[in-house]
């Protein structure tokens, strides 16, 4: 991919998944390719949460005094925030945030809700619009200023333990579901300076794109007990003494769409992994005046078969050329396109192409049609996920010499090196580099004699460093 910005924008408009145009700066439409794209998302996502999560829904507005409660919160918020000021004609007495982030508008409740350990755990996630003024340059899907899509859990529990465990958990989940959608990532645990506002620390997911730039695809934030304390969330514990909750909370965004379409896209258009694409299978009839009705009967009949083990199928009968049918699916990123003309009706066969390698296998048309696609599907879905994942790991790079960082950042490198884990440390490294320290990838043993890339001082860990979105 020649440019991957252009690429990428061209792909959410001619695929029918975005349209930018709207009036408003950083917000846009989900078109009907798009949002069943985001439908299929959300699903695989409510699956794994649902499991051990509840589902709730918090108003969009917060009152001024509780946003302003957390000063650590809103001092990193405060330049992001739309707010509504009028009814009407009408000053309002408060004025009132768009949510950035919904921490202000649960955790005021979680203080009603929360009286006795018998409560604790209280696992809810949302998913709802955030609004973010943002002053980074905007960009659909990826950084925009209404988050249409955001996916909020948000934890109290009695012990620390607890909560941390609980970060480990989302972790575990979050790997699951960027799994299921082939997206590679690298996680790693924020400098002080890009923890999110009020936590105690971040974890944070970052894909690689095609143009070498990270993008952050979810985070999972120990909160501690800073929550707890400012919004009085308290719980008498079995021992009779009242004590604060601990809290974790973790996010994703609209730009999950973003980083599976950059992960599996090329030249041709999209490849969608099987769990969210519209269609498994697109069956594409090659009609002529004579037999077009036993063809088109074929394809309906094949359709059935293959919904009846669950595959979500469509026929293409479109009165125009079947080559630009095939161009129009290879751009949809459809995994399989199912071809069938009066021959192969003769031959009992069809011919299945995969969108991963164009590839194609003649397949019988009464022997396990829908196991061999099933099959078929599957093979699709792993080579997407080690194609990505092939990426990823050929996009890291180790140095121990810090003049070679800028130079292999903008060879298309996310760069690793070993670190002493000091903040003014890490904060002139990203000054004379010019790029962002990721976090925390690996923690080293003690022992291991290996110097800080930047002050020659023990190395604590491997980080991360690289030119992000
Ligand atoms: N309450 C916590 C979970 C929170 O808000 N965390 S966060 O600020 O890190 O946001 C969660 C995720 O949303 C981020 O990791 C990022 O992937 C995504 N995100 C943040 N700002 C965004 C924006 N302006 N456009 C699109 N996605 C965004
Ligand atoms: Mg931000």
């Amino acid at each position: 991919m020649e440019n991957f910005s252009e690429w990428f924008h061209n792909i959410l408009e001619e695929a029918n998944i975005t349209d930018s145009r709207y009036p408003i700066k950083g917000m846009a439409i989900w078109m009907p390719y798009g949002f069943q794209i985001r439908k299929y998302t959300l699903e695989l996502l409510k699956e794994l949460l649902d499991k051990d999560n509840d589902e709730v829904l918090f108003p969009m507005l917060v009152p001024e005094k509780e946003l302003a409660k957390e000063g650590i919160h809103v001092k990193g918020f405060e330049d992001e925030v739309y707010w509504v000021t009028k009814g009407g004609q009408k000053d309002l007495n408060e004025q009132l945030a768009l949510r950035p982030t919904s921490e202000t508008a649960i955790y005021p409740m979680y203080s009603l809700w929360i009286r006795s350990h018998i409560d604790l755990p209280i696992k809810y996630y949302q998913i709802a619009n955030t609004f973010r003024y943002e002053t980074k340059h905007t960009r659909p899907l990826i950084r925009v200023r209404e988050i249409t899509t955001f996916k909020e859990a948000h934890t109290a529990h009695a012990t620390k333990k607890e909560a941390d465990e609980q970060v480990e958990d989302y972790i575990k989940l979050y790997k699951e579901f960027f799994n299921d959608l082939g997206i590679p990532y690298l996680i790693s645990k924020r400098p002080s300076w890009d923890t999110f506002p009020g936590a105690d620390y971040t974890m944070a997911f970052d894909t690689i794109m095609p143009d070498g730039k990270t993008l952050q695809i979810g985070t999972v934030h120990n909160l501690g007990q800073t929550f707890a304390k400012t919004f009085d969330i308290t719980f008498e514990d079995k021992d009779g003494e009242h004590k604060y909750v601990y809290q974790t909370c973790a996010g994703l965004s609209d730009r999950v769409v973003a980083a599976m379409i950059a992960s599996h896209g090329d030249e041709k258009g999209l490849s969608l992994p099987s769990m969210v694409s519209p269609n498994h299978v697109t069956i594409i009839p090659i009609l002529f005046k004579k037999g077009k009705e036993d063809v088109l009967n074929k394809c309906e009949n094949i359709k059935e078969q293959l919904e009846a083990v669950g595959l979500r199928v469509n026929i293409d009968d479109r009165d125009i050329r079947p080559g630009k049918k095939f161009y129009d699916w290879e751009l949809k990123g459809t995994p399989i396109k199912l071809e069938l003309g009066p021959r192969d009706l003769e031959n009992n066969i069809t011919i299945a192409m995969r969108r991963d390698n164009l590839e194609k296998v003649e397949i019988d048309l009464d022997d396990l049609l829908a196991d061999n696609i099933l099959n078929l599907i599957a093979k699709y879905d792993k080579n997407l996920n080690s194609k990505s994942w092939a990426f990823l790991e050929d996009h890291v790079k180790f140095t121990a010499d810090l003049n070679e960082v800028p130079k292999l950042i903008e060879d298309g490198y996310v760069v690793s090196f070993n670190w002493c884990g000091d903040d003014d440390c890490g904060k002139q490294i990203e000054e004379e580099t010019g790029y962002d320290i990721l976090g925390i990838y690996e923690e080293l043993d003690g022992e291991s004699g290996l110097k800080c890339i930047k002050d020659g001082e023990d190395a604590k860990y491997v980080a991360l460093i690289a030119k992000t979105y």
